[in-house]
Formats: structure tokens, C-alpha cells, sequence
């Protein structure tokens, strides 16, 4: 292993290398450089100290012949880049340094850079992670998804209605992306297909140009790097130069538009699926460009295609990009002459499937109509994929298969194509077993495994929380951000008190920059002293953001009832985005808002409950919340959440957890101590069981009276005075569908409510409890997963 401080640049050294690029790369003299130049410049110069372990790593791999992963994923969740990258590199706080003798400021510029949103929640903020960590291991691989001109939209709120508009992290040059125009390849659509010399010949009549741009991915210190490679979709006719001389200027753009409308915009859909055209042709961009530069630099170096597996393993990030199957069977079959069912167990051999979710709604199925018209030679792959797959299992039940009711059902495409199939939390995996998959599950006993999700320490403690980063160095000392177990080494210090104090006092100061963030951005003054109580995530109704905003209404109804008894102050953050279709979601945004609007107005509870909800919320927004949170809020339906990662973050973070036994919850409270978690609610059996009585919500609502009470309120319009019939919707079917058990988990969570305000009473014994949550979290690091795919799924050794 080297040691990154001999790399580390001097400071004379690193100085002179910003003031290079802003000289030389932005033209701009220092005395008249704005933030943006020099956020450049500084951008530049980091970059700079990624080449050099990146192109050792990638010489490396070459001459050792090492086996590459491959993560074909449609979202990658980055965030900022600047300050995680010179935190890897050790270059913080030199780079801090010398800015400040330049007169600049490292925060304020890092703080300029626009969020890569290149994904919607969970899976594309995985992604992420799994990248950073990939380098930190040494694992050897490459990320690819598509490098979308517009990612996911940005939040404003009108009225306590969100309202949509188009992100732009393009406008600004894009300082960690190298274009690659030489790596491009043909993407064909539609057209025919012929037989020649015995093989199958697929001429499309439409193509695009899929063209690569490459970001370097760097590791905790410096020791390793990958390759994210997003493609860029472009024309293969440029201009149509003869209509724009007879002067029809808008027509001879056509075909550039069209093509480059593949990567133009970032689907926000998340858990309802859509048929779509453009975004089949989006899943097909991706995963045909990836196979074929996967096979493209494995023929650099080898010949025999059937050693493929050997070298290449790629995983599915759900069944997004589950033509990769299809598509390199098409390749091998194709152009490179190998039968069908050699081809087929090779593409098996390499291939693994991440499943992150069970909502029916969400699952991919495409018209066999749709595929057969986009993607015609693909369809007739599906077809003998599927009755290859009945031949070899005859036993297989009628009505299991890749092909129904003409549909292509994506779940069991991935799952047959693959050789590993993961859930991302234990409970996830065994429902996976039992509810998805059941009957796969027994014809491939041994398929399905479990990589209980992760995420990187690295942005999402050290980077994020450096007050308490600093308390963890300086009682444990260096090593914890790529070995978070040793986080354990933290417990014996629990039972001092000066290391409490300590803790608290990290959090404390948390809160108040947060508190101070609060006030600038939305107006509401909150107390630092009060419990600061967090969900943050996307917008659905599994996630229950209603329960919450619900028992906020009735434990602000309790207060005003009873003014004299002494109540815990707490502040309510929300923070999230609904897809823009999703019209449920969004009138429970509203109702967040419209509650907030009454609640923080009103003097007879004042600073004891304040609501507040910032709009945008993003990755850089996370950052700023999670190390100041004293409550995280998992409170889905059980068997609903796949895993969660959020709920990580925040318990690392010294975040108490209210939450049900759903996705990697139950794990968080295995390893936490129960004693350390606040538990409440029915179990995924329980939820099943509940639901036979058709009756459930009405029943759960006459047993509980705040709740009736709650929701007599919002019918009568309290908070919705110039609209009383506002929120009908919602009350309606709380007592008449409810489908995700709302009422029946209220009674439970509002009890759990008031264990939550006993115990913040004992500030001492709440920071023991807080301080354990992040000693015992260690296990959650992406390093831990990583390594898991890499052993259980893979097959690769670490290179380092
Ligand atoms: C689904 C779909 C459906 C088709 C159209 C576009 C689209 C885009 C994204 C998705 C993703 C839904 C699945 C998802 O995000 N799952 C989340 O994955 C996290 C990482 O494993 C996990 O922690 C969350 O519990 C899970 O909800």
C-alpha cells in the first residue's frame, strides 16, 4: 500500500497548480475571477491528482489480467464531487488552506458546484456509493448509465403545491467528465430481420451514436480508481445540409433532435411503472453501448469468447438494464457465430440481478407488441431465452415464464439471464423468495442471495458530519472511514461522561448551523434545543409521510388541550420529491405544507412544534441534515421498503431510529441494541393478515380517538380554511381504502411518539443511546456490501 502524504502535493506546489488553471484553463487573471473560476481552477487542480491513481489502476488491471465488474445502472446519484474527491485524496483541508490565502473560501466555492441528479432515490444513490467504495476496495470496474442532459427536476413549492421545473447541471462546464469521442458505437431500433448463412441479421432503420464521457471515481485515499462512463446519445446524421439550403432550418436539425432526446431527461418515475417508448429506447442505449464496449475491450486482449465469464462480470441494477442478456446473446450469436445455448450460459455466467423492490406497480413489463417493434431480433431472443428455459425445467409451473399475457416481464428475464438474483436487505431477500420469485426459487435453489445494502463513510460521516468525524478520530484515532467496524472501539468510551458531553456537543453544533440553515432557506426560526425529528425521502405512500404529518396534527392538538403539562419542543423536518404524476403524493405534500403553515403560526404551542419542509430536497440537502438529526423516521409499511439506506446514514449519524420491522430496519435494530430503537407497528405477516378484514381502516379509526380527531379536522378544513373540501380525497380513503395500514399503525407509532419524548427528557442517557448507534453501525458500510457481491456474486479478488 503507498502512503498518499508522499503524493500529497505542497502547498506552494498546489497553489501554483489553481492558479495554472484559473491562468491557463479559464483565461481569467486572479484579480478578476469569480467564485465560478475559481471553483474551476480548484476543480482542476484536484482533478489533476485523480489521473495519476487512475491510470495506474487502470494499467494495473490490463497488465494483471484482472477480472472487471461492470454496473450498468439508469441512475447514478452523485451529488457534489469536489470536496468528496480532495477528502479522498487528503487534499481538504490544504486545499482549504491555500484558498484562504488567495482570498477565497473552500466551503463557499464547494458549495457552488450543481448536484450530479442523475437518479431519483435509493437505487441511483446506491449506485453511487457502491462506485466509491468499488475504488476504495480496489475492486476493478466501471460503472455505466446515461450522462442525461436534464436530471431529476427540481422541487419549488407554490401555494404548498410542488411545482416542477428542469434541472441544468450542464450549463456549467462539467469539470470531472474526460469526453471520449472515440469510444462511440451504433445503436440500432426497429427495422427487419433476415437470415444470412445461417444467422440471424438484424438491419435497424433507425441509430443513434451512444458516446462516451468518463469520470474518474477515486477511492479513500487515493489508492485506487474506476471509471463511471456515461453515454451521450448523438446523431448519426448530423445536419441535413440540402434541407437547410432550401431553407427549412428547423428540419435539417431533425434527426439531431431526435437522436439526442435519448439522453435528454432523467425519467422521475420511481415506483410507478409506464410503458414508454423513449424510455425502452433509453434502457436499450445503455446496456447495448455497455455490452458492446465490455466485449470490445475484452477482444483487446483475449480471443475465446467463452472464457468471457472468467474475466467479465456485470451486474443488473434492477431490470433496467436486463437487455443485457438479450444483447449479448445477440452479439455472441451474431457476429461472433456461437449456437444459442453456449451463448446463453456464458451471458448467465457473467450476469447478476439486484432486485430493489416488490411493489407490484413498479415492476418492469413491457408489450411484446412494444419490444418486437423497437427492438425485433431482441423479442426473438426473449422467446427462445424463455423456451430454452421450459426445455431445461419441464417441471416449470404453466404459468411461470418471461413471456404472459403478451407481456415481457423484466423480473423473470433478469432473474433466468442471471446466475446470482440479490435482494438488498435480509428481509427483503427472504420476501424475494417467498412473494416475487417463489417458483424460480425452486427451480434455481441457491440463486437468490442477500447483500444487505451499505453506503460510503467516506461522504456520509467524514465529509458530512466533521464535528463528529473529529470526536471519532480523536478517540479512536485514523483508519475507522474504510474500516467503519472499528466504529466499535467507540463503545467503551460511551460510559464517559466527558466523551458524551463531547458527542452531544457535536450535535448540538449540528443543529445549530442547521438551525441557521433552516432560517435562511425557508423563513422559520427553530430552537437548536428542540428534537430535531427527520424523514427524508422520496414522496410515496408505502413510505408513509401521511402517518407522520398525521400524528404531528395530533400531537399539536394534544398540546393545545393541555398547555400546562410540560412538553418536549420538537421541530419536524420533511424533506422529499414526488413524481410528477403522482397526484396522492403530491396533495400529501400539500397537506405537509398546509399543517406547517397553521402549526408554526401558532402562538399556543410556538417553539414547541415547528414543521418545517425546504424544498429540492437532494444528496448536498441530505448532507446538511442527517448529522442533525435526533430522530430518523423509517416508519414504511412493513415488507414495502426494500432495504432503505437513508435510515443508515442517520443512525450512523447519532440519529435514534423510530421505525418499523421493515427492510434493513430490522437489521439497524439487531446491531443497535433494541434497547436503542424505537419499535412499533405490524409486522410484513401482520400487514398480510390485517388486510383480510375489508374493514381494517374504519375499525382502526373508531379505536382510536386522536386519530378521529385528526381527521375530523382536516375534513372540516382547519387547515385548508379557503378550500375545506381540500383534503376529502385523503380523509375518504383513510377510512375507506387505506391501503398501507396508516390507521392501523397509528395507535403504535403515536404511543412510540411519546416513549421518544421520555426519553429525549434524559439528555444524558438519549446521547449514550445515540453515541451506541453510531459505534455499532459499522457493519453498513458499501465496503462491507461491496466486498459481499464481490465474493458471493462476482468472483473478483481486490487488487489491492
Ligand atoms: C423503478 C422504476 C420503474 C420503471 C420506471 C423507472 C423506474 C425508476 C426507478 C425505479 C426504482 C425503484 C426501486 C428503488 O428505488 N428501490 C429502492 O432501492 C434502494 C436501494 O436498494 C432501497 O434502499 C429502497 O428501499 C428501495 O425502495
Amino acid at each position: 500500500m503507498k502512503d498518499i502524504s508522499a503524493q500529497r502535493p505542497g502547498k506552494e506546489a498546489f497553489r501554483a497548480d489553481i492558479l495554472r488553471h484559473l491562468t491557463y484553463t479559464l483565461g481569467k487573471d486572479a484579480g478578476h475571477a469569480s467564485d465560478y473560476d475559481w471553483r474551476m481552477a480548484l476543480s482542476f487542480a484536484i482533478r489533476d491528482r485523480i489521473v495519476g491513481p487512475w491510470f495506474a489502476s487502470t494499467r494495473r488491471t490490463w497488465a494483471e489480467n484482472r477480472k472487471r465488474v461492470y454496473y450498468l445502472s439508469m441512475e447514478f446519484l452523485i451529488g457534489r464531487i469536489l470536496e468528496d474527491a480532495a477528502i479522498n485524496l487528503g487534499l481538504r483541508d490544504l486545499a482549504a488552506e491555500v484558498l484562504a490565502d488567495l482570498g477565497q473560501d473552500f466551503a463557499t466555492l464547494a458549495g457552488e458546484e450543481p448536484d450530479a441528479a442523475l437518479g431519483n432515490g435509493g437505487l441511483g444513490r446506491l449506485a453511487a456509493c457502491y462506485m466509491e467504495s468499488m475504488a476504495t476496495v480496489g475492486c476493478p470496474s466501471y460503472g455505466y448509465g446515461i450522462r442525461y442532459e436534464h436530471g431529476l427536476f427540481r422541487q419549488r413549492f407554490e401555494g404548498g403545491q410542488q411545482v416542477e421545473t428542469a434541472e441544468d447541471w450542464l450549463k456549467t462546464r462539467n469539470p470531472w467528465e474526460f469526453e471520449r469521442p472515440e469510444s462511440a458505437y451504433t445503436i440500432g431500433f426497429k427495422g427487419e430481420v433476415a437470415e444470412k448463412d445461417g444467422r440471424a441479421l438484424w438491419t435497424p432503420d433507425e441509430t443513434v451514436i451512444a458516446s462516451a464521457y468518463d469520470t474518474p471515481v477515486v477511492g479513500w485515499q487515493g489508492r485506487w480508481a474506476n471509471t463511471l462512463r456515461l453515454w451521450s446519445a448523438k446523431p448519426t446524421q448530423a445536419f441535413d445540409l440540402e434541407r437547410f439550403n432550401r431553407g427549412d432550418y428547423a428540419a435539417a436539425a431533425e434527426p439531431e433532435t431526435l437522436a439526442r432526446t435519448i439522453s435528454r431527461v432523467l425519467y422521475p418515475e420511481d415506483t410507478t411503472y409506464q410503458g414508454k417508448e423513449l424510455r425502452l429506447k433509453q434502457e436499450f442505449f445503455l446496456t447495448s453501448a455497455a455490452i458492446q464496449d465490455i466485449l470490445r475491450r475484452y477482444l483487446e486482449t483475449h480471443t475465446d469468447l467463452t472464457a468471457l465469464p472468467t474475466h467479465v462480470a456485470i451486474q443488473m441494477n434492477d431490470t433496467h438494464p436486463a437487455l443485457a442478456g438479450p444483447e449479448l446473446i445477440r452479439l455472441l450469436t451474431d457476429a461472433h457465430g456461437i449456437g444459442f445455448e453456449e451463448a446463453f450460459d456464458i451471458a448467465q455466467a457473467c450476469l447478476g440481478y439486484t432486485n430493489h423492490t416488490l411493489l407490484p406497480e413498479a415492476l418492469e413489463r413491457w408489450s411484446t407488441w412494444l419490444v418486437g417493434n423497437i427492438l425485433p431480433r431482441h423479442m426473438q431472443i426473449i422467446e427462445r431465452i424463455d423456451s430454452l428455459h421450459r426445455r431445461r425445467f419441464p417441471n416449470r409451473p404453466h404459468y411461470v415464464g418471461i413471456v404472459k399475457h403478451h407481456e415481457v416481464r423484466m423480473g423473470e428475464l433478469a432473474f433466468i439471464s442471471a446466475h446470482r438474483v440479490n435482494g438488498v436487505s435480509a428481509l427483503h431477500t427472504e420476501l424475494v423468495k417467498e412473494r416475487l420469485f417463489p417458483e424460480l426459487n425452486k427451480l434455481h435453489p441457491g440463486r437468490i442471495v442477500n447483500e444487505t445494502n451499505g453506503v460510503t463513510p467516506r461522504r456520509w460521516l467524514r465529509m458530512a458530519n466533521p464535528a463528529l468525524s473529529g470526536l471519532i478520530t480523536e478517540t479512536i484515532g485514523e483508519g475507522w472511514e474504510d474500516h467503519l467496524d472499528r466504529l466499535t472501539g467507540l463503545e467503551p468510551h460511551v460510559e464517559d461522561k466527558g466523551f458524551r458531553d463531547a458527542f452531544a456537543g457535536a450535535k448540538r453544533a449540528n443543529k445549530v448551523a442547521t438551525a441557521n440553515w433552516i432560517a435562511r432557506t425557508t423563513g422559520i426560526s427553530v430552537s437548536p434545543d428542540a428534537l430535531f425529528d427527520v424523514q427524508v425521502k422520496r414522496l410515496h405512500e408505502y413510505k408513509r409521510q401521511l402517518l407522520n404529518i398525521l400524528q404531528t396534527v395530533a400531537q399539536w392538538h394534544f398540546i393545545r388541550e393541555n398547555p400546562n403539562l410540560p412538553h418536549v419542543p420538537r421541530v419536524k423536518i420533511f424533506g422529499g420529491k414526488a413524481a410528477p404524476g403522482y397526484v396522492v403524493a403530491k396533495e400529501i405534500i400539500h397537506l405537509i405544507n398546509d399543517v406547517a403553515a397553521v402549526i408554526n403560526n401558532d402562538p399556543r404551542t410556538g417553539d414547541l412544534l415547528k414543521v418545517v419542509y425546504p424544498a429540492n430536497y437532494n444528496v448536498s440537502m441530505a448532507e446538511h441534515l442527517i448529522p442533525a438529526a435526533d430522530l430518523s423516521e423509517q416508519i414504511s409499511t412493513a415488507g414495502k421498503e426494500a432495504s432503505g439506506t437513508g435510515n443508515m446514514k442517520l443512525s450512523l449519524n447519532g440519529a435514534l431510529t423510530i421505525g418499523t420491522l421493515d427492510g434493513a430496519n430490522v437489521e439497524i435494530r439487531e446491531k443497535v441494541g433494541a434497547e436503542n430503537f424505537f419499535l412499533f407497528g405490524l409486522t410484513a405477516d401482520e400487514v398480510e393478515e390485517r388486510r383480510k378484514d375489508v374493514e381494517h381502516a374504519r375499525h382502526a379509526i373508531l379505536a382510536n380517538q386522536p386519530l378521529q380527531d385528526v381527521l375530523q379536522m382536516i375534513a372540516e378544513g382547519r387547515f385548508s380554511p379557503g378550500q375545506r373540501d381540500r383534503y376529502h380525497g385523503i380523509v375518504d380513503r383513510m377510512w375507506h381504502h387505506d391501503y398501507f395500514l396508516v390507521a392501523s399503525d397509528f395507535g403504535a407509532y403515536h404511543a412510540e411518539q411519546g416513549e421518544v419524548d421520555r426519553s429525549y427528557r434524559e439528555a444524558d442517557d438519549w446521547t449514550r443511546k445515540a453515541a451506541l448507534n453510531t459505534a455499532r453501525m459499522g457493519f453498513f458500510s458499501s465496503d462491507r456490501a461491496i466486498r459481499g457481491y464481490m465474493e458471493d456474486i462476482w468472483g473478483v479478488d481486490s487488487a489491492l
